[in-house]
């Protein structure tokens, strides 16, 4: 689809810009740290703005690692633990022994190398942009300007010491860019759905969003959210009165549910963790497996004949050995 992606409603500020180029970029880009190839280098590759510490450990790969340096507040040593366990992806104190276990090892395969791709999706001013730019920046913003098309921010985590890398998609909610904005919906790792507690109908339409963003990924490769945002708005009351709807909804999703302040910063910090946490494990487990498939198909061709590896007759033997 030839998208040219209008004009970032934010611009600069280390927010990342369209690719001018149309199409998807995303994660298809994230080699191309020169930019989308048309000039335009995606501002989300500046390096964060807060003073960087470069932890040694942190290098294993020495400088095959070209990306930038993790901040020691985005260091991941233990699980950070659900929200709610009514609702939570899974409740283990700890993470999968398997995956502790591959770290110590620097066994994690490409992990440490990859970017994942999470998108942040919702009805329009529920506060995706301003929940993004709490983590990624620690600002809020009180005035709306609505998102055009999508913006992204990139985020690099130490989780168990592997590196481990975040692109955080900030998609439109409002209709008329919806269609520009699902085009980057493809290759997400984990689906944030994002409604406002104080207004019921967000809450209902999460479902939908939910259903678009399914559409462009593999249902059993993709990690849930289901997050309320805008806490601090209302009473305690009216805050448990929505959770009991938000907790079934996330059920039925099988998403895990989470409640923010993007004004007062309450649980955005734990939440992205989260989020980091249970990506990176995903992505240990399935690299432990694509590993232990691969040792099968070795295993299984050393120990056969030619004849049984080829279901139709073998391969002629080349002149020369004959
Ligand atoms: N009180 C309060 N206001 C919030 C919070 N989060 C966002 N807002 C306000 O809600 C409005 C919309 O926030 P945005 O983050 O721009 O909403 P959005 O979901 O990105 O909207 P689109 O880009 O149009 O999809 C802004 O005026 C914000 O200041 C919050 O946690 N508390
Ligand atoms: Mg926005």
């Amino acid at each position: 689809m030839g998208v040219v992606v209008p004009a970032p409603s934010r611009v600069g500020a280390g927010r990342g810009r369209r690719c001018l180029r149309g199409g998807v970029c995303g994660a298809e880009h994230r080699a191309e740290r020169e930019g989308c190839g048309n000039g335009d280098r995606p501002s989300a590759w500046r390096f964060p703005s807060a003073p960087l510490h470069p932890i040694p450990s942190l290098w294993p790969w020495g400088t095959m690692n070209v990306l930038a340096p993790v901040r020691r507040d985005r260091v991941v040593a233990d699980l950070p633990q659900c929200f709610r366990k009514e609702a939570a992806l899974h409740t283990r104190p700890e993470f999968h022994s398997s995956v502790t276990g591959a770290c110590q090892e620097q066994r994690t395969g490409t992990v440490g190398f990859k970017i994942s791709k999470i998108i942040v999706v919702g009805d329009l001013a529920v506060g995706k942009t301003c929940l993004i730019n709490r983590f990624c920046k620690d600002t809020f913003d009180k005035n709306y300007k609505a998102t055009i098309g999508v913006d992204f921010e990139m985020e690099r985590f130490e989780v168990l010491g592997v590196p481990f890398s975040l692109q955080l998609w900030d998609t439109a909610g409002q209709e008329r860019f919806k269609c520009i904005a699902s085009t980057y919906y493809r290759g997400a790792q984990a689906i944030v759905i994002v409604f406002d507690v104080n207004d019921v109908a967000s809450l209902d339409h999460t479902r939908q969003w939910l259903a678009d963003a399914l559409k462009e990924n593999d249902p059993s490769n993709v990690i849930l959210f289901l997050v309320g945002s805008k806490k601090d708005l209302s009473t305690p009351a009216q805050y448990s009165r929505m959770e009991k709807d938000a907790l079934r909804v996330a059920q039925e999703m099988q998403a895990e549910f989470w409640a923010v302040s993007s004004l007062t910063g309450e649980n955005v910090r734990d939440f992205f963790f989260r989020v980091a946490a249970l990506t990176f494990e995903s992505s240990v487990l399935a690299e432990l497996e694509r590993g232990s498939a691969r040792r099968i198909g070795d295993a299984v061709r050393i120990g056969s004949t030619e004849s049984d590896l080829y279901l139709s007759a073998p391969r002629k033997k080349p002149k020369c050995c004959q």
